[in-house]
């Protein structure tokens, strides 16, 4: 058995370091084995903080020497770092310490993938390089050295000497250790170059290995549309004469914002048409800009703790959303941004991981990477956006990054920001910070037919999460518009701001009775309660104005057929299929939106609604009724789908733009309906002259669904066996498209194949997160899914802890399930729990999840 739980760390023990530091010198001497590091930092007290210990953080590390003002010294060490006596003044600590890049398979601190030199240091990592504050409130400049064999060399800032066996870096803009990187491999570069509004010149690289400089350009134009845009619609702008990115295999996340050196995972950068799909491409656009965004929203303004992790993340997904709306379809990204907050961030929020956006406590804050701080955290940046309105929105931004650039900040200074610039109370509105979970809002219509009044009523709930029982009201802005009964808009957008837990809105004036169109936009992150007539969900699918709403009443309908067959074995729903045969109907849509429209919920978000209703969701019958409901579509539609197929299928030459990747959505969804009718003809014909890998893959999932993939499976693998990041789709596919009783022998199986590789994350998730994946196939009664993930679960932890923890959220919604489950999963978190040396990053996921 383990040691004792690891310790909580909790908000309210902030306090600050009590020295500064000047400034940073580095030098590595690089070795696949034994790393030199060497530094030398200049200290100071600080005059802010209370006197205090000086102590570094330092993990694995082997001293070999310290000094402080050129005296050796001979500090107390343990674990988690040393400690020393130093004076009552200035002075300068050095230290070398020898470290193991090629033994590190955490992927955290300075670790080796094939071959090249790389770092990840957010969080914690930096500790992990050599002694020090590894903490985000201490900012500092840092020059580097790199002395190796290796072609390039690289670190943050600007370039200064090189030559044969070194490099040197300096980056005048101060820094936490998080943001630190060094890589160093032989690479090739993609350039390019920019100049600033300012007339700043930049140099621009995307750096690969041999071999994958024609899958950079998409990247690189990505970039440079992205700084652009910070521009113009921020008046942000780049601080550096280079700017560097590179693509490394071995990752834990998509990509890392590091000063003037950004690190990504090879599927977050490399694309080229005939290895990558129109979402990948859609995807790394997005996470490049991301990335860059990063520069002033947390690397120019940082956190103060991570406690504010969201003050970067959520502002930054938020303003990489606001991009993607601008270069793409603002409807159709906001429709893909609700399916995903409601698939992720939802349901951590109503199981036994829920947590504030701002977190209170935490033992390793890489488990607080999460959907809520992240995606929840960009919805509270919208409300606010909401609620102030554009134009006081722009001058609070203005306004935050005046005043605090170069600082350590917080949510309460973020806030403030807006207080001044608007004069609003943003006391009740910082409740969404720190209280967890997702309110619920039912709503109530009455219409006065003498007076021409309508009045909705909202109530708000939000249900109990762990460590908070009790729930206060939140602020929560209601985007609400009329539809006449002709169809017609009879009121326009307003935003009803509920602040009570119960409270009225009248609309005045109407000659009739209106059909009201809720939370526009999804203007608010809640579970809306209104019970309503297919007729009416039919009617807002055909005539509301608002896209998001359009497609809302959609998959409304769709939902409340798919419980009703799964309750009680319901044909599918006529109104349902009469209204989204209507929609594909509608030549003035957008494919990319009618694409959207055939989306189901998906199996998890089925058995959420039912747990939500008090039902017992069985993953079988949900998943049979969803079949029950394609089969039936595609009957229904078939002259449809033909016609679309071939419409939509895009002969002109590859461009991974909105247009042409709407197009093809929207022909592949065809091809999905197709395939139910003739089992594999159509798909297997696009399978085979298939010109990009959008095409191609979505004919593979087409033939796995149909059972009728074999052939096509193994000569995708031929076709691709060299290419990493396409070998992983192949693995994941058939994984995700196995029928459910399969799913966990695919998985096994596929664990056992030459190809696999339990040390790169992307892989491993290609198989084990693709098992959880598949809902149907993961929660099989026999329980084989269960046991597969955790035998692998213990097995990468020790490898790799960070990977480890997060996939544990495949459990997270056990206790929804019958007991018969809840006892299979149990035993396995209880196993997970009971393995000799467990990590505390696992330890602190499997117990959460477990509860007591
Ligand atoms: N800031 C990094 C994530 C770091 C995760 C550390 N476990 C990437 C991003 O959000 O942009
Ligand atoms: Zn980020």
């Amino acid at each position: 058995m383990k040691d004792a739980a690891p310790a909580s760390i909790h908000l309210k023990d902030y306090t600050p370091f009590p020295y500064l530091i000047d400034e940073v010198a580095l030098t590595f001497r690089l070795d696949p084995s034994h790393t030199r590091v060497q530094s030398r930092i200049r200290f100071r007290p600080n005059p802010e903080a209370a006197p205090g210990d000086f102590f570094l953080h330092g993990e694995g590390l082997t001293l070999l020497e310290a000094r402080i003002d050129g005296t050796p010294v001979q500090p107390d060490i343990t674990e988690a770092g040393l400690t020393c006596d130093v004076p009552d003044a200035p002075f300068t600590f050095e230290a070398e310490v020898e470290i193991d890049p090629a033994a590190n398979t955490a992927l955290e601190g300075l670790y080796m993938s094939n071959g090249m030199y790389c770092t990840q240091c957010e969080a914690e990592g930096f500790r992990k390089i050599t002694y020090y504050p590894d903490r985000p409130d201490v900012m500092a400049p840092f020059s580097v050295r790199i002395e190796g064999d290796m072609p390039v060399m690289l670190s943050n800032g600007n370039p200064g000497a090189h030559g044969a066996g070194f490099a040197e870096w300096h980056d005048p803009w101060p820094k936490p250790a998080y943001l630190f990187a060094l890589v160093a491999g032989d690479l090739v570069s993609h350039r390019g170059e920019f100049t600033t509004r300012a007339g700043r010149h930049v140099d621009l690289n995307v750096w690969v290995r041999p071999g994958d400089e024609g899958k950079c350009p998409f990247a690189m134009e990505a970039l440079i549309k992205s700084m652009k845009w910070d521009e113009e619609v921020y008046g942000r702008e780049y601080d550096l004469d280079v700017f560097n990115i590179v693509a490394v295999d071995d990752f834990n996340m998509g990509a890392m914002e590091n000063k003037g050196l950004n690190i990504f995972n090879s599927a977050a950068v490399l694309a080229s048409p005939e290895t990558a799909t129109d979402a990948n491409f859609e995807r790394i656009e997005a996470i490049i800009a991301h990335e860059y965004f990063h520069n002033w929203t947390g690397n120019r303004i940082t956190c103060r703790d991570w406690f504010q992790l969201c003050l970067k993340e959520g502002l930054t997904v938020f303003r990489d959303s606001q991009f993607t709306a601008d270069m793409r379809s603002g409807a159709v990204k906001r429709i893909q941004d609700v399916i995903a907050l409601r698939a992720r961030q939802f349901r951590e929020d109503a199981g036994p991981l829920a947590h504030p956006v701002r977190p209170e406590s935490f033992v390793e804050i890489n488990n607080f990477y999460t959907a809520t701080v992240y995606e929840k955290g960009a919805e509270l940046i919208g409300m606010l956006k909401t609620l102030v309105g554009d134009e006081a929105y722009y001058k609070a931004l203005d306004l935050y990054f005046t005043r605090h650039d170069g600082d350590a900040a917080t949510i309460e200074d973020w806030l403030e920001v807006f207080e001044d610039v608007t004069g609003r109370d943003l006391a009740q509105f910082k409740r969404w910070y720190q209280e967890a979970g997702t309110p619920r809002l039912r709503v109530e219509e009455a219409y006065d037919e003498t007076e021409g009044r309508f009045t909705l009523t909202f109530e708000q709930h939000t249900p109990p999460t762990p460590g908070q029982e009790t729930k206060t009201p939140r602020v929560i802005p209601v985007a609400v518009g009329l539809l006449g009964p002709n169809g017609d808009e009879v009121r326009k957008t307003v935003i009803c701001e509920v602040t009570e837990p119960r409270q009225s809105f009248t609309f005045e004036g109407l000659s009739a009775r209106p059909v009201p169109s809720i939370l526009r936009g999804f203007s608010a992150p809640v579970i809306l309660d209104r019970e309503t007539s297919n007729a009416e969900r039919a009617f807002l699918m055909a005539h509301d104005t608002d896209p998001f709403n359009r497609w809302e009443a959609g998959r409304a309908l769709a939902r409340d057929g798919l419980l009703a067959t799964i309750r009680s074995g319901a044909a599918p729903d006529r109104a349902y299929l009469d209204a989204v045969g209507a929609l594909l109907r509608d030549d003035g849509l957008d494919p990319a939106f009618r694409a959207l429209a055939l989306g189901l919920p998906s199996q998890d978000e089925l058995a959420q609604s039912l747990h939500e209703a008090g039902d017992t969701p069985d993953p079988q019958a949900i998943w049979t009724a969803l079949e029950g409901l394609r089969d039936a579509r595609a009957a229904h539609l078939e002259a449809d789908a033909r016609r679309l197929h071939a419409e939509f299928r895009v002969d002109a030459p590859y461009r991974p733009d909105a247009e042409q990747s709407g197009a093809r959505a929207l022909a592949n969804a065809a091809l999905g309906m197709i395939t139910r009718l003739d089992r594999g003809m159509a798909a297997q014909a696009q399978f085979d002259g298939a010109t990009n890998m959008t095409q191609q893959l979505a004919a593979l999932s087409c033939l796995l669904d149909a059972d009728a993939g074999d052939a096509a499976l193994s000569a995708f693998y031929d076709q691709w066996q060299a290419d990493r990041l396409v070998i992983d789709k192949w693995f994941m596919l058939q994984i995700v498209h196995a029928r459910p009783d399969r799913a966990a022998d695919t998985a096994a199986r596929l664990t056992g194949h030459p190809d696999f590789d339990m040390k790169n994350p992307n892989r491993f998730r290609a198989t084990l997160g693709a098992l959880a994946m598949n809902p149907a196939g993961f929660h099989h009664a026999s329980g084989k899914g269960y046991e597969l993930l955790a035998d692998w679960l213990v097995r990468l932890d020790p490898v790799n802890p960070q990977t480890t923890a997060r996939m544990c959220s495949a459990f997270e919604t056990w206790r929804r399930y019958d007991s018969d489950r809840q006892a299979l999963i149990s035993a396995q978190l209880d196993r997970i729990l009971a393995t000799d040396g467990l990590s505390r990053d696992t330890t602190e996921m499997v117990s959460r999840i477990r509860g007591s």
